[in-house]
């Protein structure tokens, strides 16, 4: 084997031992490079004659050019393998199923809250949201609730600050103080308004929403829901309060085979006051009474604090916890599952 036949095994031999770019390009630079053993055998060709460098030459290009084409193979045989561990680590498999949108759905209350307000909604009752930071005004006093009634203590009511010893700020205990606002707003409204000539229109209204009171148990959560109604007009009586509240309560629990009771009670906003009860004559829950409301006719005081006259309009109210409607209807039996937030209890209801 010549000389320059070995020279470009060598180059040969180098290239293919060189596994990464670097390497490559330190083993070209020893062939041709600009001091490589290709630029030394051309350097050495000084001393020959015409002829000879034309042989010589051309000899050492072919075995310069031999070197290069293993060059460019090594090159691309490197850069190939890269690709292939490149693609290796980015495979993927396609075969797997595919990723799911979460469905998500509404809280089991918020089903009820939906459920009611279509209900009443369907019996001509607006529905009224405000402020969950109420002042003493409107929770207590306007409601005819005395100054030292129990659920004005701090064992009762959370207060929070922003108020004034004389008229603290706290988180309503119910909605009620929301039927007040509603009231004096439609009472307002109906004296600015041009047809003043007329009779007010009724006050039918739900206001449904998030209440707070001192209290966690089992059944009692310091957040629980609450819906309340009022109905105000100049012959409005507690008859159209029992229908209504019947065709409710048949709705609501998709039976018709359930009766309803009134029984005596105390509120202070409401005089005559009473619990409402609901009996299933058949099905899972039957036989038993179960509450389902406090109602009353509203206090004179009360429809006073609404800007009317209690001589002329008179009202009928009601309060309900559409957590418990919840239990009930679905037969849940703790309350608190509704608020620990656990996934697996609540996508039951969608
Ligand atoms: C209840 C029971 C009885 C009630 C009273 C009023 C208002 F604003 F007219 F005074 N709203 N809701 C009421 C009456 C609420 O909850 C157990």
């Amino acid at each position: 084997m010549n000389e320059l036949d070995a020279l470009v095994d060598g180059a040969r031999a180098a290239f293919a031992q060189a596994t990464t770019p670097a390497d490559l390009e330190n083993a070209k630079a020893q062939y041709i490079g600009k001091s490589g053993r290709i630029t030394e055998l051309m350097k050495g060709m000084v001393a020959l004659s015409v002829d000879e460098k034309k042989t010589r030459g051309a000899a050492i290009n072919v075995a310069k050019q031999a070197i290069e084409a293993a060059l460019a193979g090594r090159r691309q045989a490197l850069a190939d393998a890269e690709l292939q561990v490149q693609l290796r680590a980015e495979a993927l498999d396609v075969t797997l199923p595919g990723r799911q949108r979460g469905q998500g759905g509404l809280h089991p209350v918020s089903l009820t809250l939906e459920r009611i307000e279509a209900i009443f909604g369907s019996m001509g009752f607006e529905v009224a949201e405000g402020p969950e930071i109420e002042s003493d005004w409107f929770n207590f006093t306007a409601l005819n609730t005395p100054e030292d009634h129990p659920a004005r203590s701090m064992h009762d009511t959370f207060y929070v600050e922003g108020g004034s010893a004389k008229a603290p700020n706290l988180l309503r205990t119910h909605t009620s103080p929301m039927q007040i606002r509603h009231a004096v707003q439609h009472v307002k409204r109906h004296r600015a308004g041009i047809d003043k000539g007329a009779g007010m229109p009724e006050i039918r209204v739900i206001a449904p929403g998030r209440t707070y009171r001192v209290d966690s148990d089992a059944t009692h959560s310091p957040m629980f829901h609450q819906c309340e109604g009022l109905w105000i007009g100049e012959n409005v009586s507690f008859k159209d309060l029992k229908v209504v509240f019947t065709d409710f309560c048949r709705t609501f629990f998709e039976s018709d085979d359930l009766v309803l009771r009134f029984r005596p009670s105390f509120f202070p906003f409401t005089e005559p006051s009473a619990e409402i009860d609901i009996q299933f004559q058949s099905g899972p829950l039957a036989g038993r009474w179960l509450e389902v409301a406090g109602s009353g006719q509203v206090h004179p005081n009360v429809v006073r604090n609404m800007g009317l006259d209690p001589e002329r309009y008179i009202g009928f109210a009601f309060g309900m916890g559409p957590d418990r409607l919840t239990m009930l209807r679905y037969g849940v039996n703790d309350l608190r599952l509704f608020f620990d937030g656990d996934i697996r209890f609540l996508s039951q209801f969608r």
